[in-house]
């Protein structure tokens, strides 16, 4: 199972594109091994009545047919990755609309990047509060990431949960998931942001509802999380 919702929405779509070019490779090179093998050349072959003679117009084929079936063909298996690739997108980057209801349903975290590091603000306390460099969050619930940066541009990347977005001073990028599994995930910035950018990564920590709740309970720093 996926860790996460917006891992198991990835992998549909790469299995989607997967199962077709599996199927459509199989398929492409089935037909032109057969029509090599049947249409090989042999010394009682006579030469084809179309083969291309310089200064001759070439032969008129008849192949409408298999132009308009291929064409045909062509437009509904790209439509489907097509407005798969949208729906999927569409998803993962509005947050859901259960999240607009008071009281909330979702937690929302402030990440701030700055030169090598991350730091997670509870609930919209700001960066006022303290912060915490470990993004620790309960499985089963919807969380919202609010990402910007204090110097320069970084990007938050969650690898295993397929998200990412860019941390822009002056700017709030948004993005959300719904952990499935309990875990530690890495998280890394993914912007060249300075000599020191490959140690900008911290991880994130999926917990059972119950431990989150311990943890919460034992942070004063992070009211009503
Ligand atoms: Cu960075």
């Amino acid at each position: 199972m996926a860790v996460s919702n917006t891992a198991e929405l990835f992998f549909q779509l790469w299995n989607t594109f997967l199962f077709l070019g599996i199927v459509i490779g199989a398929f492409v090179f089935s037909v032109m091994a057969f029509l090599l093998l049947k249409y090989r050349a042999r010394d009682s072959t006579p030469e084809p009545e179309d083969v291309p003679v310089i200064g001759r117009l070439p032969a008129h084929r008849g192949h409408v047919k298999t132009l308009l079936a291929s064409v045909t063909l062509s437009t509904i298996i790209l439509s489907v990755l097509i407005f798969g690739t949208f729906s999927v997108i569409d998803q993962i980057s509005n947050v859901p609309s259960q999240c607009n209801m008071t009281p909330s349903p979702c937690m929302r975290i402030n990440a701030v990047g700055q030169r090598f590091f991350w730091t997670f603000y509870y609930n919209g306390t700001g960066t006022g509060a303290p912060g915490h460099p470990v993004l620790r969050i309960p499985t089963g619930k919807i969380v919202i990431l609010d990402v910007t940066s204090v110097d320069v541009v970084h990007n938050l990347t969650i690898i295993e949960y397929k998200i990412k977005t860019d941390a822009v001073p002056g700017r709030t990028n948004t993005i959300w998931f719904n952990a499935t599994e309990t875990g530690t995930f890495r998280i890394q910035c993914f912007e060249l942001c300075g000599n020191q950018h490959w140690t900008m990564y911290t991880s994130l920590v999926a917990m059972q509802p119950t431990q989150f709740a311990k943890w919460v309970a034992s942070n004063s720093t992070i009211p009503g999380a």
